[in-house]
């Protein structure tokens, strides 16, 4: 243990407990909170079926820095060199076009055993998994329509993902002895002006019940499901709107995904959280950062990830929220985007561990609202950078910007020689 880091953190905790925070319990706390890392920030969400299939579903990656993985093999090593420089024990999530095989499977026929590699890698890796369909970037939805396409036989192949996609999600779940999140996502919605709103969310709640219809042990796999107001070419009209899966979250025992840019731009997830917890049985969480549309950025340390974390630890939250990222951006090194936006969402969660909640709560009862904002102000330079120091530390993961230096010697020695080798070829 650094001397200098650990004499710090001394000092910090001395000063955090003279309003009764336990630093020491905060970091055990916080050594407990999973994260799950997408996968997709690592190959610019390609995947590996169809990979002739470009981008679709009005979501959208622009850059092209060098060294996106190509293989299984290749974003395993990414994600391998990412998680090394995070602190704590966290999940991956996959989407169904991350399956690794060689065979040549149409998605709806997908199968556990597709998946096989990747639990034998969480499993050594002690990782768990978490799981999506993938309903884009697909022949089948080219049009803009899945699960509520007014043609039965699509419909019924994007059940049939959706179906197949959750019996892989248990086997996550039974396998890894944790359980899996699988969250449905669809793109969904008219450009322009629909005449008829009602029908695709009609058609919408009737597929997703057929692929709700097998009971699986809640230990092994959770459903959840993700709205969202807009996106591009579904600037009109989303089927899957914030009220259409609030509803059916909450009648259907699902857990309803908020991602944080899928909302009107002054909207936040964090205002959402101490309402859907009054109803709802679980939420899932897309922690992205939205600058002026749904645009996937890195997240960053700002108000609203604070705030998220806030809401999550003062309501004591954690036990029925599971936090997973949301973001690509392919104009930065892919490892580092992770290990950014990872590390500040953790971070986001010590800072609200370390504030003091009661007094300001107190303050709040009593209508001394002076107190509640200078409280709150002061707090913001408290010497919460030692304690985060501390727990990298203790947690064997480097120090403030020292993972830096990692990231830029495995794109020299690792990502670079990618596109070495692409040049070959
Ligand atoms: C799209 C949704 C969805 C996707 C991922 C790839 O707007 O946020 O969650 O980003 O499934
Ligand atoms: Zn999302």
């Amino acid at each position: 243990m650094d001397e200098t880091i650990k004499q710090r953190y001394e000092n910090a905790k001395a000063l955090y407990s003279q309003h009764g925070i336990d630093t020491d319990q905060a970091l055990q706390a916080l050594a407990a909170i999973k994260i799950s890392m997408h996968c997709w920030q690592g190959d610019d969400v390609r995947g590996f079926l169809n990979r002739d299939q470009e981008l679709t579903g009005g979501i959208s990656v622009t850059g092209s820095y060098p060294g996106a993985a190509r293989t299984p093999a290749e974003l395993r090593s990414d994600l391998e060199k990412a998680l090394s420089l995070i602190p704590g024990k966290h999940k991956v999530n996959l989407h169904a076009i991350y399956a690794d095989t060689e065979e040549k499977v149409e998605i709806d026929k997908l199968e556990p055993k597709h998946f096989q590699t990747w639990v034998d890698w969480a499993k050594d890796q002690g990782l768990g998994l978490d799981f999506n369909p993938t309903c884009f970037s697909h022949e089948k939805s080219k049009d803009g329509f899945t699960l509520s396409h007014p043609d039965p036989d699509i419909r019924r192949f994007w059940i049939d993902h959706c179906k197949a996609s959750r019996t892989i999600g248990a086997f996550f779940g039974e396998q890894l002895g944790q359980t899996c999140v699988t969250n449905v996502w669809i793109p969904d919605g008219f450009k322009d002006i629909p005449a008829d709103r009602m029908a695709p969310r009609q058609r919408l709640l009737e597929s997703l019940d057929e692929v709700f219809a097998e009971k699986l042990d809640p230990k092994h796999n959770l459903d959840a499901v993700e709205s969202k107001l807009f996106g591009l070419g579904s600037e009109a009209y989303v089927v899957g709107s914030h009220e259409f899966y609030m509803g059916y979250g909450i009648t259907r025992n699902k857990l309803i995904c908020l991602d944080a840019g899928h909302f009107h731009p002054t909207e936040t997830i964090s205002n959402k959280l101490s309402s859907l917890a009054l109803f709802a049985d679980g939420i899932l969480l897309h922690v992205s950062r939205p600058m002026r549309w749904d645009s996937d950025h890195v997240v960053i340390l700002d108000d609203e990830l604070l705030d998220i974390g806030r809401e999550l630890v003062r309501h004591d939250l954690l036990g029925k929220t599971y936090i997973g990222l949301d973001f690509f951006d392919a104009s930065i090194n892919r490892v580092a985007a992770w290990v950014i936006g990872m590390r500040n969402t953790i971070k986001s969660l010590l800072r609200a561990m370390l504030e003091p909640v009661e007094a300001l709560k107190q303050a709040e009862l009593e209508g001394d609202y002076t107190t509640r904002l200078a409280l709150a102000e002061e707090f913001k330079t408290y010497p919460f950078g030692a304690v985060w120091d501390y727990y990298c530390e203790t947690m064997n993961v480097p120090v403030r910007e020292a993972w830096l230096a990692e990231v830029k010697r495995y794109e020299r020695e690792v990502l670079l020689q990618r596109e070495a080798a692409n040049g070959l070829s």
